[in-house]
C-alpha cells in the first residue's frame, strides 16, 4: 500500500502502516501470494513471570521497519552478496492471531491452525511471540512439513514439568515439542545460567537426543564444530527467545540473563544453521516491549535477527537452486 503523495511516494520508515520490514499486507490468510508470511501471536497468557510479551509483535514490527526487502535485494559488504531481492521472494505480513483473554488453549488453537493454514500452501511462515508458550502450537501447526529438527536459541532449556497439572505453560514447549512424532531432536544453543528446569529435565531432553550447549560451549568451540557434532536433520524449524542474548542487548524480556550471545555470535549461528537444513519455520518469542529502552532496542534486535536468518535461508536456498 503507498501513502499518499503528488509525486512517487518514497515510502520512507516512518511512513505506512508497520507491517514486518514494510512488507505487503496479506488480509486473507487462505489465500497467499507469498513465499514468506510474518504472523504475529500477540499472547503471553502463559507466562510465569513478568508479563508485556503480547505487545511483542508491535515492538519487533516497529523496529523492522528501519529495514525493507528491495527489488534487487539488500547488499551486504562483508558477505559480498545481495540478500531477500523482493524480485525472487515476496514476504507479506498477515497480521495477528486473535488471542482470547484467559482461555489460553482456545488462543493457542487460533495460533496452530493459522500456522496450519499458512503451511498448507507452502509459504514459509514466521510467527512474532508472544511467550515461549507459542512454540508449541506453531510447532503443532507445521505437522504437514513432515519430520524436522528443532533449533531452540534461548538461555532456558522449556524443558520443565507441568505445574500444578498445566502442561503448556512458557517453561515447557520443547518438552512437548518432543512428544510429538514428526519432531526429531533439539539442539539448544544458550543454555545458561540459574534456570527453571533441573538435573532430571536436563538429563530427560539428553536422553531424548537433544543437544544442549551454554554459550560459552558456543564461544569455546565455536557453532561450526557443534554441527559436525550435532547433525541436523535436512529440515529444521527455528525457535528463538529473545533471551538467548545478553540482557545488555535484550533487557526487554521476562527473564532478562547476562551472559549471552553478542549480536556477531547470534548471527554466525544463524548463518551456519540456514546452511546446514533448510529452514521450514521461525518463531521469535519473549519480547516485552513495555520493557525497552527508549530506542526500542530488543525488538529492534529481533526483527534484524529474523531478518538476517530469512536472508542466510533464502540464499542457500538460491544457492542450492543455482
Ligand atoms: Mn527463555
Amino acid at each position: 500500500m503507498n501513502n499518499f503523495s503528488l509525486q512517487k511516494p518514497l515510502n520512507m520508515a516512518p511512513t505506512g502502516i508497520a507491517t514486518f520490514a514494510k512488507s505487503d499486507l496479506a488480509t486473507d490468510i487462505y489465500h497467499l501470494d507469498a513465499d514468506i508470511a510474518v504472523l504475529g501471536a500477540p499472547f503471553d497468557l502463559a507466562i510465569q513471570g513478568r508479563t508485556g510479551c503480547r505487545l511483542g509483535p508491535r515492538g519487533i514490527r516497529l523496529g523492522s521497519t528501519r529495514f525493507s526487502y528491495r527489488k534487487g535485494g539488500t547488499y551486504d559488504s562483508e558477505r559480498r552478496q545481495f540478500y531477500m531481492d523482493a524480485n525472487k521472494w515476496h514476504v507479506v505480513d498477515c497480521g495477528d492471531v486473535d488471542y482470547i483473554p484467559g482461555d489460553l488453549m482456545s488462543t493457542m488453537n487460533n495460533l496452530r491452525e493459522a500456522v496450519r493454514i499458512i503451511q498448507q500452501q507452502q509459504v514459509l511462515p514466521v510467527v512474532l511471540g508472544g511467550d515461549c508458550a507459542v512454540d508449541f502450537p506453531v510447532l503443532q501447526g507445521l505437522e504437514g512439513i513432515g519430520s524436522f529438527d528443532i533449533v531452540h536459541i534461548d538461555s532456558h532449556l522449556d524443558w520443565t514439568k507441568p505445574l500444578d497439572g498445566q502442561k503448556f505453560f512458557n517453561g515447557s514447549p520443547m518438552r512437548n515439542a518432543a512428544t510429538l512424532p514428526y519432531v526429531g531432536r533439539t539442539l539448544h544453543l544458550g543454555i545458561r545460567g540459574i534456570g527453571s528446569s533441573g538435573p532430571d529435565d536436563f538429563a530427560e531432553a539428553e536422553a531424548h537426543g537433544d543437544g544442549i550447549y551454554s554459550v560459552r560451549d558456543v564461544r569455546r568451540r565455536g557453532i561450526g564444530e557443534i554441527l559436525k557434532e550435532f547433525k541436523l536433520s535436512p529440515q529444521i524449524v527455528v525457535c528463538f527467545d529473545i533471551d538467548a542474548m545478553d540482557a545488555v542487548y535484550a533487557p526487554a524480556t521476562g527473564s532478562p540473563m547476562f551472559g549471552g550471545f553478542t549480536y556477531d555470535e547470534a548471527v554466525d549461528i544463524l548463518e551456519a544453521i540456514a546452511g546446514c537444513s533448510k529452514l521450514m519455520g521461525v518463531v521469535m518469542t519473549e519480547v516485552a516491549p513495555p520493557f525497552d529502552d527508549v530506542g526500542g532496542t530488543t525488538g529492534y534486535l529481533a526483527a534484524r535477527l529474523i531478518s538476517d536468518l530469512l536472508g542466510f535461508a533464502t540464499k542457500a536456498q538460491e544457492q542450492k537452486e543455482a
